[in-house]
C-alpha cells in the first residue's frame, strides 16, 4: 500500500499534496506528545479526523492513518533504569488507545540517543538535486575533535585520525557549526537539536551499557509490551539502525539479519515484527536485502524504500530510488511475492504499507525552506511514482508468467 509520512499541521507538504502524490496510507505520529507520555484517545481521534476529512468541506479524503511512526521508546527503557516499568505501562496504554481508534501498525526503534545520523543534509547529487550523506571522515572529525570523546582515539585507525584532522582543517567556522547541528538533530519531527554538552551527557548515561545489556533491555521491553500488543491486535515493528553500525561508542543492536532474528525470536508473536528499511540496512554490504524479505517476510509489517550509494571508505549518500547499491527490483519482487503469499493464505494484511523513506530536494523544492530534511514533496513524489510503477510491472509480470 502506497504510504507517505506526514509530520502534522506544520508540515509544508499538505494532505491534499499527498492525495495528489497517489498515496493512501498516512504514516504519522503525535509529535507534540513528549516521549514517555500516553497518547490519549481524544488526541488520536482528533488527528485522525484531521487526516481523513477535509476540514473545509467535511468530506472524507482518500487517506487513512495506517501506521504510527514512531511511538518512541524512552531512553530510560533503553538504559534499563528503574523507572522503565512505569514507562512501559504508559507505552502499553498508548497501544491500547491506538487500537481503540483502529490504528494497528506501530513502528519504533531501539537506537540509543540518536535516530538516523547524517553528516551532510545538502550534498549535491550527480543530477544537481540535494541529498543526505554520511561521511565517515566527517563523523570521525566531529567525534575526535569537536565532541572530543576520549575512547574515539582508541577506536579510530591512525589513517582515519589523519584524514579526519585534514577534513576538519578544511572547514570554515560556519561549516563546523553545520556539521555539528546535522549530527545532533534529535528525533525526526521533534525539531530539537542537542548541544554538544547535552550530547556528551547522554553518552555518559550509556557508560557500561554493552551490546549485550542493550539486547537484554530490548528483550525486557518486548516481553512486557508484545503480549499487550497482541491482545489489542497491534503489530509492533522495530526500525533498523541507521547507519547499521555502532557510532560514538553507542551499541547498535538492530543492524543485521542476525539482529533481526534476535528481535523476532525474543518473543514469538505476530505482534513482534520488523519495519524493513532498505536505506538503513543497505549501507552494510553484508546485508542480503531481498534474502531478508524471503526469510523474514512474514514478520515485516511496514516497509521503507530508498536507495543509497555506498562509497569506498564506508561513507554513503542517498541516491535515486531505482539507482544505487540497493537492487530495488529484487527487493520489490520479494515484497510482491510476500504479499501474494499472504493473500493466498487468507491473511488480511497482504497490502503491506510502504513509503518512499526519503527523497531528494529537487526542482521547485530547491527554492523552499526545508523543515524536515529528506521529506520534501517532489523528491518523494518521484520516488513513490517509480516504486509504484516497479510494483505494478512486477505484479503483472508474475501474473502472466
Ligand atoms: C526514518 C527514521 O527518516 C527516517 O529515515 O526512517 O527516522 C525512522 O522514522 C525512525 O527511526 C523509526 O523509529
Ligand atoms: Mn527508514
Amino acid at each position: 500500500m502506497e504510504s507517505w509520512r506526514w509530520y502534522g499541521p506544520n508540515d509544508t507538504v499538505s494532505l491534499s499534496d499527498i492525495e495528489q502524490a497517489g498515496a493512501y496510507g498516512i504514516v504519522h505520529a503525535l509529535h507534540h506528545v513528549p516521549v514517555g507520555e500516553i497518547w490519549e484517545v481524544h488526541d488520536i481521534k482528533a488527528r485522525q479526523n484531521l487526516i481523513e476529512r477535509d476540514q473545509k468541506t467535511n468530506k472524507a479524503r482518500n487517506l487513512k492513518w495506517v501506521v504510527v511512526e514512531s511511538l518512541n521508546v524512552h531512553e530510560s527503557i533503553k538504559q534499563g533504569l528503574p523507572e522503565r516499568d512505569e514507562l512501559i505501562a504508559k507505552y502499553t496504554e498508548s497501544l491500547k488507545n491506538l487500537s481503540e481508534c483502529g490504528i494497528n501498525i506501530v513502528c519504533y526503534n531501539f537506537m540509543p540517543v540518536l535516530d538516523w545520523t547524517r553528516t551532510s543534509l545538502d550534498f549535491i547529487y550527480k543530477d544537481g538535486s540535494k541529498a543526505l550523506r554520511y561521511d565517515v571522515k566527517a563523523l570521525a572529525a566531529f567525534d575526535l575533535y569537536i565532541l572530543k570523546r576520549e575512547a574515539a582515539i582508541e577506536e579510530c585507525s591512525e589513517e582515519l585520525k589523519q584524514e579526519a584532522k585534514e577534513y576538519l582543517e578544511g572547514l570554515t567556522e560556519p561549516e563546523v557549526r553545520t556539521l555539528t547541528s546535522n549530527i545532533l538533530q534529535g528525533v525526526p519531527g521533534s525539531g530539537d537539536t542537542m548541544t554538544v554538552a547535552e550530547f556528551s551527557k547522554y553518552l555518559e548515561a550509556y557508560d557500561g551499557i554493552t551490546r549485550d545489556t542493550l539486547k537484554e533491555n530490548l528483550r525486557y521491553f518486548l516481553e512486557k509490551v508484545v503480549p499487550v500488543a497482541e491482545k489489542y491486535g497491534i503489530k509492533l515493528c522495530c526500525h533498523p539502525d541507521d547507519p547499521p553500525t555502532p557510532i560514538f561508542g553507542l551499541p547498535r543492536i538492530v543492524s543485521s539479519e542476525a539482529d533481526l532474528n534476535y528481535l523476532v525470536g525474543s518473543v514469538e508473536s505476530p505482534a513482534n515484527g520488523i519495519t524493513y528499511c532498505t536505506g538503513s540496512l543497505g549501507p552494510d554490504a553484508n546485508n542480503d536485502l531481498s534474502g531478508i524479505i524471503e526469510r523474514l517476510g512474514h514478520k515485516i509489517h511496514f516497509v521503507h524504500l530508498r536507495n543509497i550509494q555506498r562509497e569506498e571508505d564506508g561513507s554513503f549518500h542517498e541516491s535515486d530510488h531505482l539507482d544505487g547499491s540497493v537492487d530495488m527490483y529484487k527487493v520489490m519482487e520479494a515484497l510482491v511475492k510476500e504479499s501474494q503469499r499472504r493473500n493466498k493464505e487468507g491473511r488480511t494484511d497482504f497490502a503491506i504499507p510502504y513509503r518512499p523513506d526519503h527523497g531528494h530536494q529537487m526542482l521547485d523544492d530547491l527554492n523552499k525552506e526545508i523543515r524536515f530534511h529528506g521529506y520534501s514533496a517532489i523528491g518523494r513524489l518521484r520516488g513513490l511514482a517509480e516504486l509504484r510503477g516497479l510494483e505494478l510491472g512486477i505484479e503483472r509480470g508474475l501474473l502472466n508468467s
